[in-house]
């Protein structure tokens, strides 16, 4: 690791902590070599991996042999790193609000976006069989749990409780968009950066936006942005919102 010189970043094609790393070094155009990990081949639960970010969480950014973990910090360092072009704002209370939205973006992830995409796509980064050894490396039981429910499927208040939470997000940033295009500070930044890659998803898996008619503006004038195009590539699915509750009832059937 020690070795790794430049930016390296291990990273999932559909991981959204993964998207707002690669919009960030794709927004100052930083050389950065890829290392492309699949979650549900297991490929985070690699010896190798794991000497990287023992919590098995992707994506992790490796800068001349120093480890950055977690996505939000990821975004600080490279911003501290590399500051131009400038993405955080200068002023004190924009600041701080620029850090509320990036911090809310990665720590609502396990109770908003998370749920709702396991369980309406009905991924499955854990095999029954890999849950003992995830068990022993992993330290935070919330995540045991969390892959755990994932092949016992998702009971329907969770899954509710998750729509509900994902629509107050959405409702505070249409809020904020009504007023102005960007969401701190009249500038494009971090915090339209980290959130862009949730809202994407949401999208693209069908969650109902048409009250957000501000928060589909800001993410189309997001996606338009070259950076976008390199970071993200082409969207390679999305569902028709009238497709979304037969496909969760089919995912349970399935699932007996
Ligand atoms: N708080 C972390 C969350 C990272 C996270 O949950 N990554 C997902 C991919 S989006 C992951 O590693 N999933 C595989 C797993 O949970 O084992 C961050 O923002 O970096």
């Amino acid at each position: 690791m020690q070795a790794l010189t430049g930016l390296h970043l291990y990273h999932a094609k559909l991981s959204n902590s993964s998207m707002r790393v690669r919009l960030l070094l794709e927004e100052k155009r930083l050389a950065w070599a890829s290392h492309l990990l699949d979650a549900t081949k297991q490929d985070n639960l690699a010896e190798s991996y794991l000497r990287i970010n023992p919590t098995s969480l992707i994506p992790a950014l490796v800068h001349d042999g120093v480890v950055v973990t977690e996505s939000s910090d990821i975004l600080y360092y490279l911003e501290e790193h590399f500051a131009e072009p400038r993405l955080a704002p200068v002023e004190e209370g924009e600041r701080a609000e620029m850090r509320e939205w990036v911090d809310l973006a990665a720590s609502s992830h396990p109770t908003t976006l998370k749920p709702w995409m396991y369980a309406i796509t009905g991924t499955l980064t854990k095999r029954p069989e890999d849950m003992e050894r995830y068990r022993e490396l992993q330290s935070d039981p919330d995540l045991v749990a969390f892959h755990q429910r994932s092949l016992d499927g998702f009971s329907d208040e969770e899954v509710a409780d998750a729509v509900e939470r994902n629509h107050a997000i959405l409702a505070r940033m249409e809020g904020g968009l009504t007023e102005a295009p960007w969401l701190v500070g009249g500038v494009y930044g971090l915090a339209d950066i980290a959130w862009f890659p949730n809202v994407l998803l949401l999208d693209l898996l069908g969650f109902p936006m048409s009250d957000y008619p501000a928060v589909r503006r800001w993410l189309a004038v997001v996606r338009s942005r070259p950076a976008a195009g390199r970071a993200i590539g082409s969207s390679p699915f999305r569902l028709p919102g009238w497709l979304l509750r037969p496909v969760i009832r089919l995912r349970k059937a399935l699932r007996g």
